[in-house]
């Protein structure tokens, strides 16, 4: 992705998850914005954007972070929010008996008290293979990888969510869950 795609990505990420208020606007109860309305109220807020552009990354977003609507007007951030009323209105599905965790040395004191929580966002995010979860705890220093008990999760009542693209969300993860390197 060049970087201007990565610039309107992160522009994306941050209207479509965190501030849709920045560029007044407010996310629908299933996190979508009309994608004409982000448009124009972007570039009235000296913000470069186009429907071309952000179709552009939409389509090379590496982890896929954005989904436009079957009718082609909307659009909303797969997962990752911290605005409180969105409900990505996901099933609850089976997870694999084991999912990873990737996240930093200096959190551990911490999680090993409390388990996993979603601090500010809206859910617990957990990777289905360890490469990804490397990639995940790498955003912060050299990477720890958690290993996740989520069949007994589930077993023990607990809900898992996949999000559209490929993130396992949940709303904690007791530290009993967790294997610690
Ligand atoms: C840690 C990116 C102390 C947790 C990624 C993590 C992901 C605790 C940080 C997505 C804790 C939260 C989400 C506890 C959890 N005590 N620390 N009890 N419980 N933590 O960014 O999972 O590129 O909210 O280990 O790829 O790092 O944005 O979550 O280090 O999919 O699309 O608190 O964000 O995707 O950090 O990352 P985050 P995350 P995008």
């Amino acid at each position: 992705m060049n970087k201007s795609l990565t610039k309107t990505s992160k522009f994306l990420s941050l209207v479509l998850r965190h501030r849709p208020e920045a560029i007044g606007l407010q996310l629908d109860s299933e996190g979508w914005l009309v994608i004409e309305e982000l448009v124009d109220n972007a570039n009235s807020r000296g913000e470069t954007l186009t429907r071309q552009l952000i179709d552009e990354v939409v389509a090379t977003s590496d982890k896929k972070r954005f989904a436009i609507s079957a009718d082609g007007q909307r659009i909303r951030a797969s997962q990752g929010h911290s605005v409180a009323e969105v409900d990505l209105n996901l099933e609850p599905v089976e997870p694999p008996a084991i999912l990873f965790h990737g996240t930093v040395a200096k959190f551990l004191e911490s999680i090993r008290s409390q388990g996993l929580r979603k601090r500010t966002r809206n859910h617990v995010h957990l990777s289905p293979d360890q490469l990804t979860a490397e990639k995940v705890g790498s955003r912060r220093g050299r990477p720890v990888i958690l290993i996740i008990d989520a069949e007994s999760m589930n077993q023990s009542g607990i809900q898992f969510f996949r999000s559209a693209n490929g993130v396992w969300l949940t709303d904690a993860v007791p530290a009993r869950f967790i294997t610690f390197p």
